[in-house]
């Protein structure tokens, strides 16, 4: 499934941490707080990794992909287009990280957000666990406490691989790549509410104006989207500005060029709009989305920080922003590259199509032709079809198949009316970007789909 963060409850309220905060005065419980988080950080950190347990879901193939390091790749379309956003940040004012571990605490890819103990995000369906206290990070904001407390500069920006288990279709794969974003501004050398904004919009009148037309019916803040308890609205208002400039001047830059000296590139200008939404790390929080072969596609998730992620950093006086994106999503209109699967291959007519630092649009090569085999099978007795998560078959037909498969879903679902056992019928496409399966393989492949599904759901295939 996909994450859904609006189902999600800050774990500490504002107010109690203000409460806090009151009672030690001066933040020294603030303070506290914050030495306890780290320590607990520590702990997890020590915790070997290698060790597994109930928790650990981790497969071979999504192993394997946490090795691949498309990054290091200077060629690498996403590796261009990483630089090219890196190169949108003044430098003075972002520190830039590349390559950090994967594996990461429960305690920085959840807690250190917000995240509440009970979010769907955390489940075995949704996170690969290496063990209870170790996750491979399903998103680049585990770092975001981490970045907000030690680099120097006001600003931070981190590539990285990122990794759900998901469902597979042309813009979801298991592994895919983010970028985070981060801003704050201090109210030391201030004495007013006045000259914080003041300096805020300073710096926002310094961002260049995009070039592209860019719809925002959204609202400052309300009820379903509110500013945060300890932030006057101007300063709130002032941060958001500063946010929604810069991604603005990041998309526009970017875009501007799309096409260019490509006759054959389409000519409809690109459709770009901001949405409300709900990320238990920012409030007000939105998306911003463009619209590409006909359906509007999620871009940035963005919003003003949560000023409990600055307390776990240590810097609760502290106001600003964070954004996080998808780099694929962003590459695939960008270089015309139509399925996600792609960036992982290794197939020399991929990867020399491209050289670092260029943008050029990817000519496809032959597509081969798919075939689709369908999966039906009684779930055993007493198990409800809840009790089956789509993520489950999507992680065995990834271990038999890896990326010969193009798509996987759920066709036909229904309870038989004597016994009241429960079916499912899943279809899934093979194909491979690179040759033309012949069906022997495909039965061999379908062979172990099956004997997959028999030994570890004991289910009964129909
Ligand atoms: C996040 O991951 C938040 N951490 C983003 C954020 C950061 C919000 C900082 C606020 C402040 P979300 O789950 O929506 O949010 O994912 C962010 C982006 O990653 C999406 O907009 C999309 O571009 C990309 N993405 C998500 N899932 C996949 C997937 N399976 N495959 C490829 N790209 C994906
Ligand atoms: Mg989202």
């Amino acid at each position: 499934m996909r994450v859904n963060w609006s189902s999600c409850r800050p774990l500490v309220s504002i107010q109690e941490v203000t409460k806090v905060r009151r009672v030690g005065g001066n933040g020294a419980s603030t303070r506290q707080l914050f030495k306890s988080t780290l320590a607990r950080n520590e702990e997890a950190r020590r915790e070997d990794i290698s060790g597994t347990d109930e928790w650990t879901n981790i497969t071979p193939t999504i192993e394997r992909l946490t090795n691949r390091k498309l990054l290091s790749n200077p060629a690498h379309p996403l590796t261009t287009l990483r630089d090219i956003i890196f190169s949108k940040f003044p430098e003075q004012e972002y520190t830039r990280a590349n390559f950090l571990n994967p594996r990461v605490s429960v305690y920085e890819n959840f807690d250190s957000l917000n995240i509440t103990p009970d979010h769907v995000s955390r489940s075995k369906t949704d996170t690969y666990y290496l063990n209870k206290h170790k996750v491979l990070r399903t998103h680049t904001s585990a770092h975001q406490v981490e970045s907000f407390r030690v680099y120097p500069t006001p600003g931070f920006l981190i590539a990285a691989d990122v990794y759900r288990r998901d469902e597979i279709d042309r813009s979801h794969y298991p592994a895919f790549h983010q970028m985070e974003g981060g801003r704050w501004w201090s109210p030391e050398g201030t004495t007013s509410v006045k000259e914080l904004v003041a300096k805020i919009d300073a710096d926002t009148a310094k961002i260049p104006t995009s070039g592209i037309q860019i719809v925002d019916d959204t609202l400052p803040f309300h009820a379903g989207n509110p500013k945060q308890d300890r932030q006057p609205p101007e300063v709130c208002i002032a941060v958001t500005n500063h946010l929604k400039r810069t991604l603005e001047m990041v998309v526009g830059e970017i875009f501007q060029d799309i096409g260019k000296g490509d006759p054959s590139a389409t000519k409809e200008p690109l459709q770009i709009r901001w949405i409300d939404a709900t990320f238990p790390f920012t409030s007000p929080s939105w998306e911003m989305e463009v619209y590409w072969q006909g359906e509007w596609l999620e871009l940035f998730g963005c919003g003003v920080t949560q000023q409990r992620v600055f307390d776990q950093a240590g810097h609760p006086e502290r106001v600003g922003w964070a954004f996080g994106v998808g780099i694929e999503r962003v590459a695939m209109v960008l270089f015309g590259i139509p399925d996600i699967r792609l960036f992982w291959s290794e197939d020399p007519r991929f990867l020399e199509q491209f050289a670092p630092g260029v943008v050029n649009t990817f000519k496809q090569f032959s597509r081969y032709p798919g075939t689709s085999r369908d999966f039906a099978f009684w779930l055993k007795d007493g198990t409800s079809p809840d009790q089956f998560h789509d993520n489950d078959l999507m992680d065995i037909v990834r271990e038999v198949a890896g990326d010969l498969v193009e798509n996987v879903s759920l066709i036909d679902k229904f309870t038989h009316p004597k016994t009241k056992r429960n079916s499912l019928c899943y279809r899934v496409l093979f194909q491979s970007m690179e040759r033309t399966l012949n069906n022997d393989e495909i039965n061999v492949l379908q062979d172990n789909i099956r004997e997959s599904l028999k030994i570890k759901f004991a289910v009964e295939l129909r």
